[in-house]
């Protein structure tokens, strides 16, 4: 049975019609010296014969079709599991253009070095050309690239997260400009692995790493770091954020975008299942990852969704974390760097079903090595795979967003949720938002950092200026949604979760939807709105009144060093800084020293 996809022509592309990309593709080809070239059609044959050349090779294995049909394992490079922030560069004429938030090479050392490492590099390999549109094929917010690629693992991801192929390709030739992706997994050392990116040039180089963010050059580095360079130019936004309707008993529906740091639980809230006790309610999904934000004619705040696939973090999840994951996963999904049980079943840390025979590096499972599963395995799989999918995630025109909510990892401090007084501020919360690191990037994990708006590892350009342009929109447009900062993470002296998260997460965006509507009243602080603690329904959940007052208070003393310590950031982008950034954290801060600020 072919995967669920997305319709395309079904042509069969041999070669374009566009010289700017029939040159550029026989450039490459040129440089790599491949053994063949394959125009990808997109098409569903194209997709199994990849899968069956990797099930030949080993690079792929075939999971119990009991249970698990079309499903298939990809086991990495061990030393290459996760986004490597480290060695990705934005590549700008001036330095001070990326900004201290990228690391930054000069664009002719950058070419220079990669040349060197393309140079041949496609010997005996197969070169794919992939040409996909980030959005719906006929939105007009939608933009188009083309990845070439060595690796048929990226093929077939590329296949479920992008609209790739015919369609693509006709609306390129239409349109005459398109972002240019080269990847290859080289020889997988880590000192020859680079991810570099032109903005200016519409560009993007990827060196010897097969992992999604690092290789499926249409997600990170297209969708979020050229995008967001190309969105300041003409006026929107590329963000990272997850998609969501929510659809009241009513049938009332708000759409929120959500931007959390990597492996913070988007994929979960965007898939959320109701709890028990809010029956009637829906969710629908947009998307888990990246929204690109646009003005309308009428002023208001649109989005889509430029991916067309999920590519989530498996670990953790089971019935009944979240079980629309769960069954999506069920079936033509593709797993990297899980574990196995005897009988060829994907297994996971809190799968809650089954036994791990084999660890996520193919060996014999033993406890002594660590988790059976890679803390950073991921499922590929396509957006109609997921139960609560949502049909506006093909409508060119997007969705209307009611409210955009930022959040982080934070043990302590954040409270459960706030609403920022007004956009500028609403820039700042965003601005300062900070989160302990996870598995999903190369480094220690747990340690607190910034993540302003979540796009410390996306942002294609000066942070400085990236809030300059967040804050120029109320000069556009009087109909900005409201804007809201979460924290799902707050932990007890004991290291325990004193939420419940999931879907209980539902009654917090509740309170968000009356906010927007102006239903429920809320405290007002120096950091923002905090829910009077009785309109945060709680029925049916076991949580003491204690604790919701904790989750639903601050405290001044330490909240004030929060504002010390996120002053100091902003002064690290100097005179790129906008003033009113700090005019907020001034504001703040004196409002917290205050003694008489309501508590
Ligand atoms: C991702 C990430 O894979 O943010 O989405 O790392
Ligand atoms: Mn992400």
């Amino acid at each position: 049975m072919p995967p669920p996809r997305f319709p395309t022509s079904g042509i069969r592309i041999m070669t374009t019609k566009l010289p700017a990309l029939k040159e550029w593709v026989d450039q490459i080809a040129e440089l790599t010296q491949p053994d063949s070239v394959h125009w990808c059609n997109g098409g569903s044959a194209e997709y199994h014969r990849l899968i069956a050349e990797m099930i030949e090779t080993g690079t792929l294995s075939a999971l119990n079709d009991n249970g698990y049909p079309n499903c298939y394992l990809h086991l990495s490079n061990p030393n290459d599991v996760a986004r490597v922030e480290h060695l990705t560069f934005v590549c700008t004429p001036e330095q001070e253009d990326a900004g201290p938030n990228n690391n930054w090479m000069s664009p002719d050392e950058a070419h220079a070095k990669m040349d060197a490492l393309f140079d041949g590099a496609m010997r005996g390999r197969t070169m794919y050309v992939i040409p996909y549109c980030m959005g719906p094929i006929d939105s007009p917010y939608s933009r188009c690239g083309v990845e070439i690629t060595d690796s048929p693992y990226v093929v077939i991801n590329m296949e479920m997260m992008t609209r790739m192929g015919g369609d693509a390709l006709a609306r390129i030739e239409r349109e005459g400009t398109f972002v240019k992706g080269l990847h290859s997994t080289g020889d997988l050392d880590p000192e020859r692995r680079f991810i570099v990116h032109f903005p200016e040039e519409l560009s993007i180089q990827s060196f010897g790493s097969g992992y999604g963010g690092n290789a499926l050059l249409g997600k990170k580095c297209h969708a979020l770091r050229i995008a967001s360079h190309q969105a300041r130019t003409e006026g929107w936004l590329a963000e990272h954020m997850l998609l969501m309707g929510i659809e009241s008993p009513d049938g009332e529906t708000h759409y929120i975008a959500c931007a959390f740091p990597s492996a913070c639980g988007k994929t979960n809230l965007a898939m959320l299942i109701p709890p028990h006790s809010m029956p009637g309610w829906k969710i629908w999904t947009l998307g888990d990852d990246i929204a690109w934000l646009h003005l309308d004619e009428d002023g208001v705040l649109r989005a889509i969704n430029p991916e067309s696939g999920y590519f989530g973090v498996v670990p953790g999840t089971n019935e009944k974390t979240n079980k629309n994951a769960f069954d999506m996963i069920h079936h033509n999904t593709i797993f990297t760097n899980v574990a196995r049980t005897a009988d060829n079943k994907p297994w996971w840390e809190g799968k809650k079903i089954g036994e791990p025979a084999y660890d996520w590096q193919g060996r014999e499972y033993d406890a002594a090595n660590g988790p059976a599963a890679h803390p950073n395995s991921r499922f590929t799989a396509a957006a109609t795979n997921n139960p609560s999918y949502s049909k506006l995630a093909d409508a060119p025109e997007g969705v209307p967003i009611s409210a955009i909510v930022f959040g982080g990892r934070r043990k302590e401090l954040a409270p459960l949720v706030y609403e920022a007084k007004d956009w500028q501020h609403g820039v700042f919360v965003g601005a300062s938002v900070a989160s302990e690191t996870t598995a999903a990037m190369v480094g220690e994990v747990g340690v607190v950092r910034r993540d302003p708006m979540a796009m410390k590892p996306f942002c294609g350009y000066n942070f400085g200026d990236y809030w300059s342009h967040w804050l120029s929109f109320p000069k556009r447009t009087s109909k900005l949604p409201g804007i809201f900062h979460v924290n799902w993470f707050r932990q007890d002296e004991d290291g325990k979760f004193i939420w419940p998260g999931f879907g209980e997460n539902l009654r917090v965006l509740r309170w968000i939807i009356d906010r927007v509507e102006g239903r429920v009243e809320a405290r007002e602080t120096p950091i923002g709105f905090l829910p009077n603690a009785e309109d945060i329904d709680t029925s049916e959940l076991d949580i003491d009144a204690a604790t919701i007052r904790k989750l639903t208070t601050i405290n001044p003393v330490t909240w004030a060093e929060e504002m010390d310590a996120i002053g100091e950031y902003l002064e690290t982008f100097g005179d790129r800084t906008p003033q009113a950034l700090l005019d907020e954290q001034q504001r703040i801060k004196s409002e917290l020293d205050a003694v008489d600020w309501p508590r």
